[in-house]
């Protein structure tokens, strides 16, 4: 079983250039989490999803096998699925396996290249399917295909990546999606539950130390692409949970009291210095529809596992 999961967006060169600059500048350091996603970290991040730890993956599979019948029995012909991300394989394919009267599925995706795989793996699966790429930031106002105008819309977004935006960006990119689907429009989306901290932080801390080697392959990357010189060996992986804030933070500190130097220009990290590199959001079931509610989301259906490790909710449009 092979799981590829959506790169949440392809950054090039010069967008990571600019935000490590601008992000080791601050008094409290950080670089987006976006740029976790190069071929190297999207590797790795592949490898998280198979981990004993990481439950999200496997979980909401489990949950989408089981509800995507109940979502396909609502979902009249000739409707578009539109996923935000160009997708895993399975999840997308659960889904499409249950609706053979799709009029189309549209991927939107930044990376051109995530579009052609998926378009690819779709067409030679459901090769009566019509698929529609649209190759967009999801996060902004977009056209979509003329060929799908005034027809009813779903939309898929998996994986619990709305838990990387703090909740103002996260009803700002609901909102969009709600845009996107149009009233009546319906969005099935994964989030991620609140649990017991110490399973949370194995979760974003595994034993065989994948995701360590995820949150530093950006700086790797940094002396890759951008010719910066950190000796990574002098940073460790951290992962800690916020229970009141509800959000898992990874951060990469500073083992010693070192300099590194990244296109002429050089940082100072004292020893024990945090450069905060992800936040994961947690949600429970009220409080993820409150969310939704703001972005002008009504709750149809929400669906977890026996463990209530993770939630798939489809919503309507208002
Ligand atoms: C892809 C954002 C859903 O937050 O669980 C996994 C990213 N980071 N392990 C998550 C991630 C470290 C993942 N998302």
């Amino acid at each position: 079983m092979r799981l590829v999961e959506t790169e949440p967006t392809v950054a090039t060169s010069f967008e990571f250039a600019a935000a490590i600059l601008s992000g080791l500048s601050a008094p409290e350091k950080s670089i987006p989490c976006r740029f976790l996603y190069d071929a190297a970290g999207s590797a790795l991040f592949e490898k998280i999803t198979a981990l004993p730890e990481y439950y999200p993956t496997r979980t909401e599979i489990a949950i989408l096998g089981s509800c995507a019948p109940v979502i396909a029995g609502e979902t009249e012909p000739g409707t578009v699925l539109i996923e935000f991300g160009s997708g895993s394989s399975i999840k997308t394919e659960l889904l499409l396996a249950e609706m053979p009267d799709l009029y189309a599925y549209v991927p939107i995706d930044i990376s051109r290249a995530a579009l052609d795989d998926a378009q690819a793996r779709i067409e030679k699966r459901f090769p009566g399917l019509r698929v529609l790429p649209v190759c967009a930031d999801f996060a902004k106002p977009l056209a979509m295909p003329h060929e799908i105008a005034g027809r009813p819309r779903l939309g898929f977004f998996p994986g619990s990546t709305i838990g990387n935006l703090a909740e103002d960006a996260a009803v700002e990119l609901l909102a969009n999606m709600s845009k996107i689907v149009g009233k009546g429009g319906r969005l099935v989306i994964g989030a991620d539950l609140k649990k017991d901290s110490k399973q949370l932080i194995a979760a974003y801390d595994d034993a065989a130390g994948v995701t360590a080697a995820f949150n530093l392959n950006l700086l790797k990357r940094a002396n890759r692409e951008l010719g910066a010189n950190f000796d990574v060996s002098q940073f460790d992986h951290l992962a800690t949970y916020d229970a009141d804030k509800g959000r898992v933070a990874l951060y990469l500190v500073s083992q010693a009291d070192q300099t590194a130097t990244v296109l002429g220009r050089e940082f100072a990290f004292a020893a024990g210095e945090h450069i905060h590199t992800e936040y994961s959001h947690k949600y429970d079931v009220d409080g993820f529809q409150a969310m939704a509610a703001r972005a002008g989301w009504q709750p149809v259906n929400v669906w977890t596992d026996e463990q209530r490790l993770f939630s798939v909710h489809e919503l309507r449009a208002a």
